[in-house]
């Protein structure tokens, strides 16, 4: 019985080494440990033997097992100590960010110069007062030419000579057409800007392209004059260019405006640019739209967005807005 019991203990104690030398996880070793500890466990199982043995034989067994089970338990330990720093390792290796590896990198976009001219615009006569408003850029003739006072057969068509849908639709060739719909909507005081794309067939050059933009303005009140015109532009000008800027102011016609003017600016030194035309709502657009020319008085104007941009940054060429080379874009 003694030496059954040693030899199974010797089996135990192999099948233990060989057993816990294959062990890589905790989850492992605590199945390996009720295998052979726990209540049912391969060593467990030999001690209910040793009521069997006779005294002398009793003392000698129960040392072997004891010492057996001793050893197998500060195993144990001594692996679970071992096993747990080592998935505490795993662990923070896999939750530790590499400061070595190169960053995330996303282009950043950003708003396209026109768009930044036109929110500053916005920005400086809404301060001023004025209001947003919009407008189809696919116009009738009757909003575009008609109501604003030219004909059919006015000369002033050629200059605005555009694109056609169909007859009597177009492209509008100015932001103008919003003034009407405006006036046409309530009544006065009025005081809006109107910014929006126009187009012409005008064949591309340094200062001009066939799709542009615009700012309208319109002011309709009693008592209104070109005082109140050039003050508005003045200040609106000295906002948005600040010093080192030239605006001169000269004659022009419109057969919706009387009188009228054209404004050229330059930075100090440098060439002329004409950026806005401008007058007096001609009384004919009042009648045209319901206003009594005898109560109220009124001035407007539509200014270039692309020619302000130009002078605000020093671009010498239109063009270089519609071509989309980010390495132009990105400058703004
Ligand atoms: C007009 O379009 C009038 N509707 C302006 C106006 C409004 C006058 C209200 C009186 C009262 P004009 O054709 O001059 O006017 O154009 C005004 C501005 O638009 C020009 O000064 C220029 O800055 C810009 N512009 C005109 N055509 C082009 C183009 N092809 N490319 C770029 N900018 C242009």
């Amino acid at each position: 019985m003694l030496q059954e019991i040693e030899k199974r203990a010797r089996e135990i104690e192999k099948e233990w080494e060989s057993n816990a030398k294959e062990i890589s996880d905790l989850k492992g070793l605590e199945e390996l440990r009720v295998r052979f500890l726990g209540r049912k466990g391969l060593l467990t199982q030999l001690f209910p033997l040793l009521k069997e043995l006779p005294p002398e034989e009793k003392a000698t067994a129960g040392r072997l097992l004891n010492s057996l089970r001793e050893k197998i338990q500060g195993e144990i330990e001594r692996l679970k100590a071992e096993l747990t720093e080592r998935e505490r390792e795993e662990r923070l290796r896999a939750e530790a960010y590499d400061f070595t590896l190169p960053g995330m990198w996303r282009p950043l976009g950003k708003l396209h110069p026109l768009t930044q001219v036109r929110l500053e615009i916005e920005r400086i006569f809404m301060e001023m007062g004025f209001e947003v408003a919009s407008g189809p850029e696919v116009e009738t003739d009757y909003y575009n030419f008609e109501a604003l006072n030219i004909p059919e057969d006015h000369p002033a068509r050629d200059e605005w000579d555009s694109f056609y849908i169909s007859d009597g639709v177009l492209l509008r060739t100015h932001t103008s057409p919003v003034q009407i719909r405006v006036m046409k909507s309530r009544k006065p005081p009025v005081r809006i800007i109107c910014p929006g794309r126009c187009y012409r067939r005008d064949t591309p050059d340094a200062t001009h392209f066939p799709v542009f933009h615009q700012v309208e303005l319109l002011w309709v009140e009693k008592g209104l004059t070109m005082a109140h015109l050039k003050w508005v532009i003045e200040e609106f000008v000295r906002q948005f260019f600040g010093p080192g800027y030239e605006m001169r102011f000269s004659a022009d016609f419109f057969p919706f405006t009387e009188p009228s003017a054209q404004v050229h600016i330059r930075r100090k030194g440098g060439p002329w640019l004409e950026i806005m035309g401008a007058g007096m709502v001609d009384p004919a657009v009042f009648e045209e739209v319901g206003y009594d020319p005898e109560e109220v008085t009124g001035f407007a104007f539509g200014l270039g967005i692309e020619r302000m941009a130009m002078l605000k940054y020093g671009i010498d060429d239109i063009r270089l807005f519609f071509q989309n080379d980010l390495r132009f874009l990105k400058q703004f």
